[in-house]
């Protein structure tokens, strides 16, 4: 889901705006800081160890809400990606535009206190403290960009829903898999506190070994905490994914019926066969094969 047609008032042709940092309230700096505090504390052993030097490389937690030209210089430094304030959601043809040039777009808006534990639409919590983190590793920031231009090519092939899947169980919701144990990498997991618990500790979901075309064959949840997981052995594996041709595995996608969401194949590797009981008690449609 994305936003369409033409830039918002007050947005630039590529719908980046000023993020005017000076304008933020104190109340704003301090919800920041009220999540920052509690992810903080939480996920050490719990974001796996590129993300957790990409939170102290950017120093995030000084003083509030990020500048952008601050964070920016230390960014481009390490791996070329510079951070741009958006108005929210863009088409998805700007957007992989910006991933294909190394621009991360973020929401400069904030949520509101009441709305600590969940939004809908990605906030500045959301895109600097769940994603940027890991675009100050130098392979991650190479998969960012060969997502973008994965993406474009998508586009111009009608795959873009096999993609946005690809997007969404790794950069969104991905996990790692280490010498410690499962670790976390996926920005909606690492931005949010109930899931950061959820996804490496309950019994509920499935956690699988990451395969590009399962995970390209399965749907995903937009409103709840995710019913399966997909593991990769390392980020360089992630990388090394995107980097062959995707024409032949277009052609079997389009071929190949969607698999349900709880379902466990035959070629899975299986590290959490899942209960599905939290899936099951929210009512949940799909909960098993
Ligand atoms: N726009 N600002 C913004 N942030 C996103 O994460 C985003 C987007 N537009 C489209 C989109 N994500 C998804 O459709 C991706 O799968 C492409
Ligand atoms: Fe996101």
């Amino acid at each position: 889901m994305s936003a369409d047609g033409f830039p918002p008032p007050g947005a630039r042709a590529d719908w980046t705006i000023d993020q005017d940092w000076a304008a933020y309230t104190p109340a704003e700096h301090q919800v920041w800081m009220t999540l920052y505090e509690r992810q903080a504390k939480l996920l050490p052993g719990r974001a796996c160890d590129a993300f957790l030097h990409g939170l102290d490389a950017l120093d995030l937690h000084r003083g509030g809400i990020p500048d952008f030209s601050r964070i920016n210089e230390e960014l481009d430094r390490l791996t070329g990606w510079r951070v741009v304030a958006v108005p929210g959601l863009v088409p998805d043809a700007m957007f992989f535009e910006h991933l294909a040039n190394r621009r991360f777009p973020a929401g400069r808006f904030i949520r509101r206190p009441e709305q600590l534990d969940y939004l809908q639409e990605p906030d500045i919590f959301h895109d600097v403290f769940g994603h940027v983190p890991m675009l100050t590793d130098p392979v991650f920031a190479d998969y960012m960009q060969a997502y973008g231009e994965g993406g474009l090519r998508a586009l111009g092939r009608g795959q873009l829903h096999n993609l946005a899947r690809l997007y969404w169980y790794t950069v969104e919701f991905g996990l790692l898999e280490t010498s410690e144990g499962l670790r976390i990498y996926g920005a909606g997991i690492v931005s949010s506190h109930a899931e950061s618990i959820f996804a490496l500790d309950d019994p509920s979901p499935n956690r699988l070994g990451f395969d590009l075309e399962r995970v390209m064959r399965t749907p995903y949840r937009i409103d709840d905490f995710q019913q399966v997981y997909f593991v990769i052995p390392s980020l360089q594996a992630l990388l090394d994914a995107t980097l062959q041709d995707f024409a032949p595995i277009y052609q079997r996608l389009s071929g190949a019926a969607d698999i349900p969401i709880a379902a466990i194949e035959a070629g899975d590797r299986v590290l959490t066969r899942g209960t599905q009981a939290y899936a099951v008690a929210k009512g949940v449609s799909q909960v098993s094969a």
